[in-house]
């Protein structure tokens, strides 16, 4: 039985995106962060970070229980538990880790950073400016690899499309000007957003 606390941002979607595009069953347990439920106790002792998603599986490998915080953690695991969305082809996968990586760790904290910026009591506007301009770089270059590929890593759908997705999903709904004008990249968003299993985990 698989658990999964989170809510509707970038890293708490891609954990659901995960689950449901690996078709592993769980129960999603809705964590409200503006009443502070990620800071309890009971959460601190699944994520001391107090952040969403955690995600706990009662059979993990060997039959025992796993709990696992960090998003694309978790959208590895259920690649992995799965067996899908992963190359097979070892010489695919430098160009798919690439592709993970960015996904994961240029998109998602960048908008987490432009949103900060603007949530301040007092918003520095030069500075929020260049963090969006930041988001808005990152993903000009993603518009032109997905210009010359089908996928975020090449020829095949894996989960750095997954990883992608969650950050280009909160970012066109939260600070659509970021994405704006970009049509090779909106190309890709329309085709993964398409997927039952994207409409799934959408449905938060
Ligand atoms: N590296 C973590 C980041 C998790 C994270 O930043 N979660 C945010 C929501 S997107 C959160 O829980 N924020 C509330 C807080 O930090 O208090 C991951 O990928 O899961």
């Amino acid at each position: 039985m698989i658990d999964l606390y989170a809510a509707g941002t970038s890293n708490g979607m891609r954990a659901r995106l995960a689950l449901e595009e690996c078709g592993l069953q769980y129960t999603f347990h809705p964590i409200d962060l503006m009443k502070g439920e990620h800071k309890t106790p009971q959460f601190l002792a699944m994520n001391p970070f107090g952040q969403i998603p955690v995600m706990q599986d009662s059979e993990g490998p060997g039959g025992k229980p796993v709990t696992l915080h960090q998003s694309s953690a978790i959208l590895m695991y259920a690649a992995e538990k799965s067996g899908r969305f992963l190359p097979k082809d070892p010489a695919a996968r430098p160009a798919f880790l690439e592709a993970y990586m960015s996904a994961s760790t240029d998109i998602t904290p960048q908008f987490g950073a432009v949103f900060t910026a603007l949530r301040a009591k007092e918003v520095h506007a030069p500075t929020a400016e260049l963090l969006k301009q930041r988001l808005k770089l990152h993903f000009k270059v993603w518009d032109d690899l997905l210009g010359k590929r089908k996928y975020a890593a090449g020829s095949e759908f894996t989960i750095a499309d997954l990883s992608l997705y969650a950050g280009y999903w909160r970012t066109k709904g939260a600070l659509a000007e970021c994405v704006a004008g970009l049509p090779n990249l909106e190309r890709w968003g329309n085709e993964i957003g398409a997927r039952p299993g994207v409409q799934r985990a959408l449905k938060i």
